[in-house]
């Protein structure tokens, strides 16, 4: 199984990297892929040494898969060559994800959508990810009306500048780059990527539509606020759900407890929930501050914490190529 990662040498391809090799992936050969400016570099993977190579060399080594993280452009130009070569590409970036024709795969939810006909597949925007992993049990079982998010998301969904950037201003430095328009630490900034029209940001619409698309019902409303604060380890979401239909909070638990790809932690009698510093490289999807909205009949509040940079976006995308393999689609 030849595995080729494009855009091996940023933030989220270093990762995919990682997770390729604490899972284990049955891989044959692994084709490090970047731009001409990093073309020669070596990359270290499960002992041995791998030169970067350039999209052309990539493409005619024919890799079984490609997992991309080089942003919308690279992708719209290169997965349909990679793909006309015979390789599935398994993309990170929002280029195919409100396609019609591509699948949006979160595999706790929606991997058995896919088929061997599917040679670009779209990985979801992390903060959508980590939020239907938690949604599909209760959907499936109470039927969701409405969702009402509000994000908390660490710097480094924006990138290394940020981290950067945040760390500068941390220890006094204010000449350093700028990710953002304003400073970042000691603040809060209520824009995660451009403005649209309507006055949400892309990254707000994209979690309206991309929950959707995964959850296969456009009838479940979906509104968003997405806001950047100054921390590492992973993205925080505060969610209110109604249902139609009514609910036990010991089922809820249960229910969540026993989902896959869950881990809840509930016990706010002792100060147990969850929080980026405990989600950080891990894997999962961590649920807490599990209550009732007392406001409204059938609905439901909860607080879902996970690894941007791992499910949010590598270890979902490694995932979906598990799947792929198990399920003999490739
Ligand atoms: C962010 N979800 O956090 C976006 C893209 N990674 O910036």
């Amino acid at each position: 199984m030849k595995i080729a990662v494009v855009g091996a040498t940023g933030l989220v391809g270093t990762v995919m990297l990682k997770v390729l090799e604490e899972r284990n992936f049955p891989l044959t050969e692994l084709i490090p892929v970047a731009s001409e400016k990093s073309v020669g570099k070596e990359i270290s993977f499960k002992g041995k040494k791998y030169a970067v190579v350039n999209m052309e060399t990539a493409i005619a080594m024919r890799p079984d898969i490609a997992l991309f993280s080089a942003g919308g452009g690279t992708s719209t130009t290169y997965a349909p060559l990679f793909a006309e070569a015979g390789t599935t590409v398994i993309d990170n970036s929002s280029a195919w994800r409100m396609d019609p024709s591509k699948k949006l795969i979160v595999p706790e939810v929606n991997a058995s959508e896919l088929s061997i006909d599917d040679k670009i597949i779209a990985n979801p925007n992390c903060s959508t990810i980590q939020m239907v992993v938690a949604l599909k049990p209760l959907h499936d079982k109470y039927r969701i009306k409405r969702v009402v998010v509000s994000t908390y998301q660490s710097v480094t969904g924006t990138g290394v500048k940020a981290v950067e950037q945040m760390m500068n201003e941390r220890n006094g430095i204010t000449d350093g780059p700028m990710a953002y328009a304003y400073p970042i630490d000691l603040n809060v900034i209520p824009q995660i990527d451009v403005f649209t029209e309507n006055g949400y940001t892309k990254e707000e619409m994209k979690m309206i539509l991309e929950t959707r698309k995964i959850m296969g019902d456009d009838s479940i409303k979906v509104t968003a606020t997405t806001v950047r604060i100054p921390v590492m380890g992973g993205h925080s979401e505060s969610v209110n759900i109604e249902f139609e239909n009514d609910f036990d909070l010991a089922d809820v638990r249960d229910l969540l407890t026993k989902t896959e790809g869950i881990i809840v932690v509930d016990d706010p009698a002792n100060l147990k929930y969850p929080m980026p510093k405990d989600a950080h490289e891990k894997d999962e999807v961590f649920v807490g501050r599990i209550r009732r909205d007392e406001s409204l009949p059938n609905t439901l509040n909860m607080w879902i914490v996970a690894d941007n940079l791992r499910k949010g976006a590598a270890t979902n995308a490694v995932q979906i190529a598990e799947y792929l393999v198990k399920s003999e689609l490739i």
